[in-house]
């Protein structure tokens, strides 16, 4: 499945329409939205933008607790596993878990597992954690199935934002051998070459931001490559 990650902080009507009037957005399963910056809290107008364009899932990928929002269908609860920060990894789920109760959002518990892409990113730089090196599929592979083992419900891959590099598939493969869950992929994928490898290597869902909103006509390519690995 392919999912478009929107920047609240960048995402002007303009660029939704562009997204979202595109020929191939039928093919998009999934809109995440959110950010590790939300800066002025532009997560309700975006919101609301979204609704009034589509009914596809709009589900919350939250760079820290005010980006919680009723008005989404669905919240990735992330745990930041690879990370040894405790705020991360429970703290800021107990500040949130009444107003989370309240929402009435679908929680989808999540190990979210920072990779190393090649450059400092804002998620590497806001959590303060050290990104598993992409050399090191094994330490991936163990964190994945401790995230499992502790029940949550999908593995988050993610090289952040930005990225230079993008998952690798010798280390998204040694995941899936470990794991049942469905494991989400993103971070740095910039062309539908890369977009095939990262589906082929097992990717349940391919995730894609920064590259849609420089160049909303890269969509053609990400659904090709969705497309071509169903079909092979
Ligand atoms: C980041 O996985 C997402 O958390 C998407 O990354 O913006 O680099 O596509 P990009």
């Amino acid at each position: 499945m392919v999912a478009v990650l929107i920047d609240p902080d960048s995402s002007e009507d303009s660029q939704l329409d562009a997204l979202v009037f595109h020929p191939h957005f039928n093919q998009v399963d999934f809109l995440f939205v959110g950010g590790s910056l939300v800066t002025d809290g532009n997560m309700r107008s975006c919101l609301a933008g979204l609704k009034k364009r589509t009914d596809k899932p709009l589900i919350i990928f939250p760079g820290s607790p005010n980006q919680i929002d009723e008005t989404a269908d669905a919240i990735l609860l992330l745990s930041l596993i690879s990370g040894r920060n405790a705020d991360l990894l429970i703290g800021r789920h107990v500040e949130s878990a009444h107003k989370l109760k309240r929402s009435g959002l679908e929680i989808l518990s999540t190990g979210y597992i920072l990779l190393d892409g090649g450059r400092t990113t804002t998620v590497s730089y806001i959590s303060g954690t050290t990104p598993i090196p992409q050399d090191k599929p094994g330490i991936a592979a163990a964190t994945a199935l401790a995230g499992c083992q502790l029940g949550q419900q999908l593995i988050y891959l993610d090289c952040g934002s930005g990225a230079n590099q993008y998952a690798s598939p010798t280390l998204i493969a040694a995941v899936k051998n470990e794991v049942h869950v469905p494991v989400i992929v993103g971070g740095g994928i910039k062309t539908k070459e890369e977009a095939m490898a990262v589906f082929k290597a097992g990717a349940d869902v391919v995730v894609v931001g920064n590259k849609l909103e420089e160049n909303p006509e890269f969509l053609t390519q990400l659904v090709e490559a969705k497309g071509s690995v169903m079909t092979s």
